[in-house]
């Protein structure tokens, strides 16, 4: 038996990531409807050898007969079609910030909070969290289930394909201008040059002068951990890698534990590779994550900062355990829990 599933955003860099990851995990699609904007309608992709044509959104006049819908396609449009898929009976799967910090709709990473998604059916909606929050959580959840954790500092090196297809296309033809002598394109998608410029500045600046990627850092962490009294601060960072976000993440915990340990809770941890061998230069690397679906975490050491801390490196490719992967996994434990 199995869902006729829809795909909303099928065009986009995540949208085409979940077909992808939907035929690797074998999920149980029996029918496949493909959604995008206008400007995509006729478009065709492949689904199991098949091809599919893209339907418009916006010229849909119902959603009847849809049971998953895994929306890809940003905040404005999540808003306005979550609820009507929802109501028309599906249960809607949204990577989009629309709806994350509603306290109806259950912000799931399933390595770290998997019964939440129980809670879908107030609005038929089950958020994915922001892709930096994902890998972070995933590496913290072991290290707060064994010494607690009072405090995070982070920096994040994030690549521009969380931006979207746009922004992969920006920084490839900045860095031929570049290397061609050729004067480089003045910037549509990022806030600044982004070839060979890191650029402190993801999504809007808000009133406390920290950007709306650092605070969803901040707020997220706290609802997929239940946790209100973790104090997180965060400074995300764009830099000139196409696929892979990086993460310095400096924590402070409650008890005391040591780097070996940490290290071994980390390896127990499900979702989570430890590479980490500095001697002979081992650490995760955005190269090497990059169509992986774990979570990378290295360089794993004392903070020197907190008394009681530990300092690690963590990476993971944002289109797929950031994005696409997280969804389809939540959309796993509905079925395997027989909520759908
Ligand atoms: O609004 P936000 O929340 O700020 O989101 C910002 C961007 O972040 C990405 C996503 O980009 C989004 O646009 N994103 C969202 N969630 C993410 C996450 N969790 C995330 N990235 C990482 N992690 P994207 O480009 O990857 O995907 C955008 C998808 O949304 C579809 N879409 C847009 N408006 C829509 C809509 N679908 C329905 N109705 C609407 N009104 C979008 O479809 C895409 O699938 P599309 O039809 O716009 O097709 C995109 C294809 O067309 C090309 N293209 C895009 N713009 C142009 C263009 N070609 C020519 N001219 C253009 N101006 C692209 O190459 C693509 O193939
Ligand atoms: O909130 O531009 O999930 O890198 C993730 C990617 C917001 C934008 C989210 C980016 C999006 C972000």
């Amino acid at each position: 038996m199995g869902y006729r599933v829809a795909v909303v955003g099928a065009t986009g860099e995540v949208g085409r990531t979940f077909l992808r990851v939907l035929e690797e995990r074998d999920f149980p699609v029996d029918e496949l409807v493909l959604f995008a904007s206008e400007r995509s309608e006729g478009k065709r992709l492949t689904f199991r050898g098949r091809e599919y044509g893209v339907r418009a959104l916006n010229k849909e006049p119902s959603f009847k007969g849809i049971d998953i819908a895994l929306f890809s396609a940003g905040g404005r449009i999540s808003k306005e079609y979550a609820p009507r898929f929802a109501k028309d009976g599906a249960v809607v799967v949204d990577n989009s910030s629309a709806w994350r910090m509603d306290p109806q709709v259950p912000l799931v990473v399933p390595e770290v909070n998997p019964e939440d998604v129980r809670n879908f059916k107030n609005k038929g909606i089950i958020a994915n969290p922001n892709c930096s929050t994902i890998q972070m959580v995933v590496a913290l959840k072991p290290i707060y289930d064994r010494a607690g954790i009072k405090r995070v500092v982070v920096s994040t090196y994030q690549s521009v394909s969380g931006a979207g297809a746009k922004a992969i296309r920006e920084l490839e033809e900045q860095t031929k201008a570049w290397c061609s002598g050729s004067e480089i394109p003045p910037a549509r998608y990022i806030a600044h040059q982004i070839a060979f410029n890191p650029v402190p500045h993801i999504d809007v600046f808000l009133e406390n002068n920290y950007t709306k990627e650092e605070m969803k850092m901040v707020n997220e962490t706290r609802k997929i951990m239940h946790d209100e009294n973790i104090k997180v601060s965060a400074t995300a960072v764009r830099v000139p890698v196409f696929y892979s976000h990086s993460e310095a993440v400096h924590i402070e915990t409650h008890e005391p534990i040591s780097p070996e340990e940490a290290r071994e809770v980390l390896k127990e941890a499900p979702g989570v590779v430890v590479i980490d061998d500095p001697s002979r230069a081992e650490y995760p690397l955005a190269i090497n994550a990059q169509g992986r679906d774990e979570v990378f975490v290295g360089r794993i050491r004392k903070d020197l900062a907190f008394e009681k801390g530990i300092a690690m490196w963590v990476v993971a490719d944002n289109i797929r355990k950031g994005a696409a992967t997280n969804t389809v996994q939540i959309a796993e434990i509905l079925i395997k829990e027989g909520l759908i």
